[in-house]
């Protein structure tokens, strides 16, 4: 039977038999090979050190014991995990004779009621170890637990019991608390990060209703602290990703389904969950969980829930007369487009397969969740007729872009607007053919595009000017922006091509240099390139090839020289001024690029041993996405403080 994931409901449920417990091995291993069991001794490994503990006490929340857990990393280093659960069991363990459960749970490999295949594992980490891997790779451990009326405490170092059990008081409370040091012989940093662990508990708390969780820092001067509960689980989840979206359909609330999980094997049970709402966007947001760990490679309930929703939609579609006999289906990528979906599944024994053991493999699952979906997915369609005909509409505006998308493209194939004969007349191209050598600078208007082919290195560096802004591609979909000619310019000029077709190799430029003004139009411009760069050739920010130039916004001259010195942001020149007698100097603001005179935007900005470039890099291409879509999607605000805040700082490449 599946356990409901809804931490506030409590159920009845026969306590522990100490003699549940497999007996496997002790820890050696652990030590001898951290990586086989916490994936990595790097930054990665230290945290899953603390879900690997967390994991237990969500266990306990799945079960219906527990309703609280909390996390501290403390001053000394150390993270203190707390739940209110029942506590582990404390007496004598009956196969091991000498050794409470406890010991055992923390002693020995593999160990717990937990994998017995009747009492049914829930959660459990990437590896789904337990807790005894900890133990092993902690300098110190200390447990406690509330149970049955006393407080009951044990201490170990590096696995090894260092304290016997021993009660400690007494407390008609119940739960568990556990005290670790990061073995700093095993780990390479041994230093938590408090965002890290606040994001994931913030995960746990939407992935498991009702189940509170804080984390707490008190490292610094400061303590930090973030208490996390949602009472609508992956429904509230799907709201705060889709904040500040605007929505299909004006459906306020995410659609949510929810059912059981069969197979044909006897441990092949479990349940799925799924929220969904779509925002008028183009780009899809679909995150898979299983056993409350994310599989950013999916697997096979997101493969269940993406021909679910692509079937449902059609057969909709048709019985509605929307699509008529002679049209063609809608493709998974039609009905996903601006879809904002989490899935979550439970299940006995997850399989976790792929390269980064994160692709869910446990078959049943796609046939279960294709159940759950399309059965009440169909039935959402068939109740909400209004909510229905918008979420088809977009699914058939995307697929009659995607036709126009695939026309441009072949347009521009026919044209030849790949070929370099075609090659834009604005385009002051370079001698050199080697595009490792070669750059390519991408000028903000006319003016500034001419004082840059007067001022470059005819040899190895291009000039493509853009006239005025480019289109915000977040907002129009690829129908337009390929039509459009600053974009057609830009694609040719640099070779490679878009979409399918996109081929780094054919880059003519390995470096590609954005080069705007030090305004708020230029940081504006900027950010508009770099999400054409980053929907349509991410390629290229992978590669490295793009670029940002950074020109002086002054020159600070003393009185009665022609030349002075070049000064590139706000707070340099504060410094170089101060103490100057305001009469001997004064100071050069360029506000545009157009303000130098072309050796002077050689000197500062082109020549390459004297200029700044950032390199523009996607470091974590999720939240790039959350950023880019904040900041080019539909809220003006957003828009407006970040360009307020970065017009004179070119530095803000974590985009
Ligand atoms: C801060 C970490 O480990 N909580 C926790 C663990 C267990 C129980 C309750 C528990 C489970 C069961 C019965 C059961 C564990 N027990 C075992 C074993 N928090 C934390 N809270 N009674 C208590 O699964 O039947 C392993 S983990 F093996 F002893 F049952």
């Amino acid at each position: 039977m599946p356990k409901k994931s809804d931490a506030s409901s409590t159920k009845s449920k026969a306590s522990y038999g100490a003699n549940d417990i497999k007996i496997l091995e002790g820890l050696a291993p652990v030590r001898t090979r951290p990586g086989m069991y916490i994936g990595s001794t790097g930054a990665a490994g230290l945290h899953h050190l603390v879900y690997e503990v967390v994991d237990n006490a969500v266990d306990e929340a799945l079960a219906g014991y527990c309703t609280k857990i909390n996390v501290t990393i403390n001053a000394d280093g150390s993270v203190t995990v707390e739940d209110n659960g029942r506590g582990i069991p404390v007496e004598r363990h009956t196969k091991r004779k000498k050794m409470s459960t406890l010991e055992v749970v923390m002693t020995v490999l593999h160990a717990g009621g937990k994998f017995d295949n009747d009492a049914y594992k829930v959660s459990g980490g990437l590896h789904g170890v337990g807790v005894s891997v900890v133990n092993a790779l902690s300098e110190k451990l200390v447990v406690q637990v509330k149970r049955d009326g006393g407080i009951w405490e044990m201490a170990f170092s590096r696995g090894k019991t260092t304290e016997q059990i021993k009660k400690i008081g007494t407390s008609k409370a119940t739960g568990t608390t556990v005290t670790f040091w990061p073995d700093a012989q095993i780990f390479e940093t041994t230093d938590f990060d408090y965002e890290t662990l606040r994001v994931r508990m913030q995960e746990y708390a939407f992935l498991n209703k009702n189940l509170k969780i804080s984390i707490k820092d008190e490292r610094g001067l400061v303590p930090k602290e973030d208490t996390y509960c949602y009472s609508g689980g992956i429904i509230d989840f799907v709201k705060y990703l889709n904040d500040g979206k605007e929505l299909v359909g004006d459906i306020k609330t995410p659609i949510y389904m929810e059912g059981e999980a069969k197979g044909s094997e006897p441990d092949a049970t479990g349940e799925v969950e799924v929220a969904m709402q779509w925002n008028t966007s183009y780009s899809e947001n679909v995150l898979a969980f299983a056993n409350n760990i994310y599989t950013p490679e999916g697997g096979m309930h997101l493969e269940g829930f993406r021909t679910a929703i692509t079937s449902v939609i059609n057969k909709y579609a048709r019985t509605q007369g929307i699509l008529k006999e002679k049209d063609k289906n809608l493709e998974g990528s039609d009905v996903r487009e601006g879809l904002c979906a989490v899935i979550s599944v439970k299940l006995a024994n997850p399989q976790f397969e792929g390269q980064t053991k994160a692709k869910l493999g446990n078959t049943f699952m796609r046939a279960s969740v294709l159940k759950v979906v399309t059965e009440r997915f169909a039935e959402y369609l068939e109740e909400h007729p209004k909510q229905a005909r918008a979420i088809v509409a977009k699914a058939s505006s995307a697929a009659k872009a995607r036709q126009a998308a695939r026309k441009a493209r072949e347009a521009t194939r026919r044209k030849g607007l790949l070929e370099s004969a075609n090659l834009p007349g604005k385009l002051a191209d370079c001698s050199v053919k080697d595009p490792a050598m070669t750059e390519l600078f991408i000028v903000e208007g006319d003016s500034a595009g001419g004082s840059a082919k007067m001022a470059r290195d005819r040899s190895i560096q291009a000039i493509l000017p853009l006239r005025g802004k480019i289109l915000n591609v977040e907002r129009v979909g690829p129908a337009r922006a390929l039509s459009s000619d600053t974009i057609q310019n830009l694609v040719t000029a640099i070779g490679t091509g878009v979409g399918e077709e996109f081929n780094l190799e054919r880059s003519r430029y390995h470096k590609i240099i954005i080069m705007t003004d030090a305004d708020v139009d230029g940081a504006h411009i900027r950010i508009l390139l770099l999400t054409f760069f980053y929907r349509y050739m991410p390629e290229m920010i992978e590669a490295g090839y793009i670029y940002i130039a950074q020109p002086p916004l002054f020159q600070l001259k003393p009185k009665g020289r022609r030349k002075g010195t070049y000064i590139y942001t706000d707070e340099e020149l504060a410094r170089q001024v101060k103490g100057l007698d305001a009469k001997s100097y004064t100071v050069q603001r360029y506000k545009g690029l157009g303000e130098m005179d072309p050796e002077q935007l050689w000197e500062t900005t082109m020549e390459p041993k004297n200029r700044i470039l950032l390199k523009v890099d996607i470091e974590d291409a999720m939240n790039a996405d959350l950023t880019v879509s904040d900041l080019m999607g539909n809220s003006v605000e957003k828009r407006r403080e970040f360009i307020q805040s970065h017009a004179r700082d070119a530095r803000f490449l974590d985009i």
